[in-house]
């Protein structure tokens, strides 16, 4: 089988999909993608975001699908806690992240509000902090009121629930927001980087990677 990742060095929902190819140890193209807008990867892509893969020739999209397959295809280590009710909380924690946290801050909101809405960089970064200090507040208190605390999220090993999170710390960081105010998440995030699955897989270790941003934009 021959698997093709489309990818941005900071692309949230693609460190998803990389950290689960990287925990299962499943071999991957990475294909860094500048210009997801064009129609080339339009062809590649329908919906025109990242990431994509493509399996043998065959093109997929949404980080929750892909993980999905990679999860039945490849079963062992999962990435789901083995208690059901530890399943559903990991689901639900990684879903608020995807549904709830992600798409109001993402790029393209945030350039519409900038190029069709005319706001400047500074109220467009309001918009930023207030979701993702309202995010990352209900992710604290969500970890605060599990019933036993685990090193992980949900349990003694990485799921979905962690897969998720670290990437929203890291754009975070990226944009100068300070994380001080959730301790839990920050203990999480220190365990995640602990395994060379979640390093490799980070923004700094892709060859697209840049370096950092010393404007925070
Ligand atoms: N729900 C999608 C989200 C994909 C997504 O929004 N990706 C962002 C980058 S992290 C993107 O491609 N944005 C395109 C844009 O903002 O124009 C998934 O989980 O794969």
């Amino acid at each position: 089988m021959t698997i093709k990742l489309y990818s941005r060095y900071r692309n949230s929902a693609g460190q998803r999909v990389r950290t689960t190819l990287n925990l299962k140890k499943v071999p991957y193209d990475y294909i860094a993608v500048e210009n997801m807008q064009s129609d080339d990867y339009q062809r590649v892509n329908p919906q025109r975001l990242l990431p994509a893969l493509e399996i043998d020739g065959r093109v997929f999209s949404q980080s929750t699908a892909i993980i999905d397959w990679l999860e039945r295809t490849y079963p062992d280590p999962s990435v789901y806690p083995q208690d059901p009710k530890d399943r559903m909380d990991a689901i639900s924690f990684s879903q608020f992240i995807a549904c709830e946290i992600h798409p109001i801050h993402n790029h393209r909101v945030r350039d519409y509000l900038t190029d069709e809405e005319g706001w400047s960089e500074d109220k467009s970064m309001g918009w930023y902090s207030h979701w993702i200090t309202a995010g990352l507040t209900t992710l604290e208190t969500m970890l605060r009121q599990r019933p036993r605390k685990t090193t992980f999220c949900y349990g003694e090993s990485p799921s979905v629930a962690d897969i998720y999170l670290v990437p929203v710390l890291f754009n975070a960081r990226w944009y100068g927001f300070a994380l001080d105010k959730f301790p839990l998440i920050l203990g999480i995030d220190a365990a995640c980087a602990e395994l060379e699955a979640f390093r490799l897989a980070g923004p700094e270790r892709q060859p697209d990677y840049p370096g950092p941003n010393p404007e925070h934009r």
